[in-house]
């Protein structure tokens, strides 16, 4: 049996990937799921200038299976990060996610990137926070906006760019294909849903930043429809371009429910707060579910759930 796939011009042993965020982007916290069988890292985004984040608390679970987070992407600005930065961590990519306001910013962050000798570049075009100057609080709730962001770092920037996309949208594929038109390498679906949480005492929102983004199990079917639109609009319009799926994912079958929808990689975050080995368990899991199934590749069952789609 082999796991491994292609992704963004990399080979990666297997398709399960730390997704961007919860875990921070300590190279120490980087090595240990690396040692846990990751087979790529994203970073935690970076901006350009250093933030703080917001106020506490800055995630809570409200309930069984649902997280929602308001971190206020906390980080070291660009210069302090890419100091530290290793491209690969016992041989496994180290990916950096950058989120900037500007087309112009996102140029800067990309081509930082490619000095450090990134491998490929995530872009950060779903954070839930608002960020003043834009038409839409997100920049992937535009397609425009978002075929700009892509544009200005495809022209300046050699690297394989993945695009992760917003949930908070009526049509993610209309913006999956702007994505993909204007030169993305691959697709992420999906960020955070934007949602929040009373307190019904305090008579007040529990999150310091008062509204956030859900993550966890929960968020699973809303990834995977999403995957499903994109990869479905992917096919019908004949664009090659790779889909990573994210959204609750915390099994091997749960990594397989995204490959049959069409993905080539899936990412993993959430799941890891409670579970910080997952990436050994899901994985032993995804090759007990294809040794069942009698597949030797992710590729043999890749897309399989999306002809009923048709
Ligand atoms: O830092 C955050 O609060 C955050 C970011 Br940048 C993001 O992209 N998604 C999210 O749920 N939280």
């Amino acid at each position: 049996m082999d796991l491994s796939v292609e992704l963004c011009g990399l080979r990666l042993k297997n398709p399960l990937m730390l997704a961007s965020g919860i875990l921070g982007s300590s190279m120490d916290v980087l090595e240990r799921m690396a040692s846990s069988g990751a087979a790529a890292l994203v970073t935690k985004s970076i901006s350009t200038a250093p933030r703080e984040g917001y106020p506490g608390p800055t995630v809570i679970s409200p309930m069984e299976n649902v997280y929602i987070n308001a971190m206020g992407l906390p980080n070291p600005g660009y210069r302090e990060f890419f100091r530290g930065y290793r491209p690969s961590i016992q041989d496994v990519p180290v990916i950096p996610s950058v989120f900037g306001s500007t087309p112009e910013e996102f140029r800067t962050l990309a081509g930082a990137a490619e000095d450090a000798g990134a491998p490929a570049v995530e872009l950060n075009l779903s954070c839930p926070h608002s960020v003043s100057g834009l038409r839409v609080p997100l920049i992937s709730q535009s397609e425009e906006l978002t075929a700009s962001v892509v544009e200005a770092v495809r022209e300046s920037c050699t690297l394989p760019v993945a695009v992760k996309l917003t949930p908070n949208v009526a049509d993610v594929s209309s913006v999956a294909l702007a994505a993909a038109r204007a030169g993305a390498s691959a697709v992420v679906a999906v960020n955070t849903l934007q949602a929040a949480e009373v307190d019904p005492y305090l008579e007040r929102p529990v999150l310091g930043n008062m509204v956030g983004g859900l993550s966890g199990p929960a968020l699973r079917p809303v990834a995977l429809r999403k995957v499903l639109d994109i990869a479905a609009a992917f096919e019908r319009a004949g664009v090659d371009v790779p889909v990573v799926g994210v959204g609750g994912i915390c099994s091997g079958e749960d990594a397989a429910r995204f490959i049959l929808a069409g993905c080539t990689a899936v990412q993993v975050g959430t799941c890891l707060a409670e579970d910080p080995d997952a990436f050994r368990r899901i994985e032993s899991e995804l090759r007990h579910y294809m040794d069942e199934k009698g597949y030797s590749s992710p590729a043999e069952f890749r897309g399989n759930a999306l002809r009923w789609l048709r």
